[in-house]
């Protein structure tokens, strides 16, 4: 089908660029989520280095010397089949920073988005070994739309696979519905969608839930309204890892108030970022990695130097 978008070339660094024509950034609008089946925005070497890296990154070997934001799993600590996630561990590990901070991500998430810029709210490292469980439904406004300004179309989340993810290995799941139920880590088999079917049940719909298979590099873009989430690994032996980048509009503010002086404002993470005189993002905590006027945070390619 004929389409009235203009396609988007991205070259990407390595070896390949990547094109997407305007129906992607028409689905991310109107379905609340786009996937282009054999779409690489990663190659094979650059995933490889990247299961090479996590192992390390769990069990607290950090090559920047810095400690990522959250920690859930601890490798002799916490039990072999439960869900493990890192968040922000582009700071504690330069092959995650290397992905994450990249220009050519960035430059597809502000593409679809319709942004002129595009930075970095958070990354999420998430891998299910064999036989653990779901990842509850949620919204990521919920976590991270809701903190900045303007609040409509302010973020979006690349989800990338690292291994293949198909129905055994957990596929990725979006609802079409557009918030206590199970949280992100809480949930179990039985109950990790209620949240998104309390919410389509309170605005009288009926819930619809899509299950994308995923290939290695491959990615699925999705709203920050958009209700995702991911069922069991029910696979005996097959991990199942992505990395998930959290992008906001590059003009982005924190929405007014401080938690200090008990004004409200940000909450969760993004707090403590946060100055008591002004909404400005730090570009240390929130680098700009894509702007149309080519600009992009300046130490990042410092900070990416082996
Ligand atoms: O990998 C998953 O199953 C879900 C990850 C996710 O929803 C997130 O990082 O926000």
């Amino acid at each position: 089908m004929m389409s009235r978008f203009r396609p988007v070339v991205l070259q990407q660094r390595r070896t390949f660029s990547v094109v997407v024509d305007g129906a992607a950034s028409q689905s991310l609008a109107e379905r609340g989520y786009t996937y282009v089946k054999g779409l690489r925005v990663l190659d094979d070497v650059t995933v490889a280095r990247l299961r090479v890296r996590l192992p390390l990154l769990f069990r607290g070997e950090f090559d920047t010397g810095v400690y990522p934001d959250e920690m859930h799993w601890r490798e002799g600590i916490s039990r072999d089949d439960a869900p493990r996630e890192i968040v922000n561990a582009w700071k504690a590990d330069r092959t995650v920073a290397s992905v994450v901070l990249s220009e050519h991500l960035a430059r597809l998430a502000a593409s679809l988005a319709g942004w002129d810029s595009a930075r970095i709210a958070q990354d999420d490292v998430v891998w299910k070994p064999p036989g653990s469980g779901p990842v509850g439904y949620h919204q990521d406004s919920a976590y991270i739309s809701r903190q900045f300004t303007p609040r409509a179309n302010n973020s979006v989340t690349m989800w990338i696979a690292l291994d293949d993810c198909d129905r055994e290995g957990s596929a990725a799941d979006s609802s079409t519905s557009r918030s206590s139920l199970p949280s992100f880590h809480g949930a179990d088999a039985s109950n990790y969608r209620a949240p998104a079917e309390a919410a389509a049940l309170s605005l009288g719909r009926r819930v619809e839930f899509e299950a994308v298979a995923v290939k290695p590099g491959e990615c699925v873009v999705h709203a920050q309204d958009c209700w995702h989430g991911s069922a069991p690994n029910v696979s005996a032996q097959r991990h199942r890892r992505a990395l998930v980048v959290h992008f906001l509009r590059g003009d982005a503010r924190f929405i007014d108030g401080h938690s200090l002086q008990r004004t409200g404002g940000p909450s969760y993470i993004y707090s403590r970022y946060k100055s008591l005189d002004s909404n400005r993002l730090p570009e240390e905590a929130f680098p700009i990695t894509f702007s149309k006027d080519g600009y992009r945070t300046g130490w990042i390619d410092t900070f990416l130097m082996p």
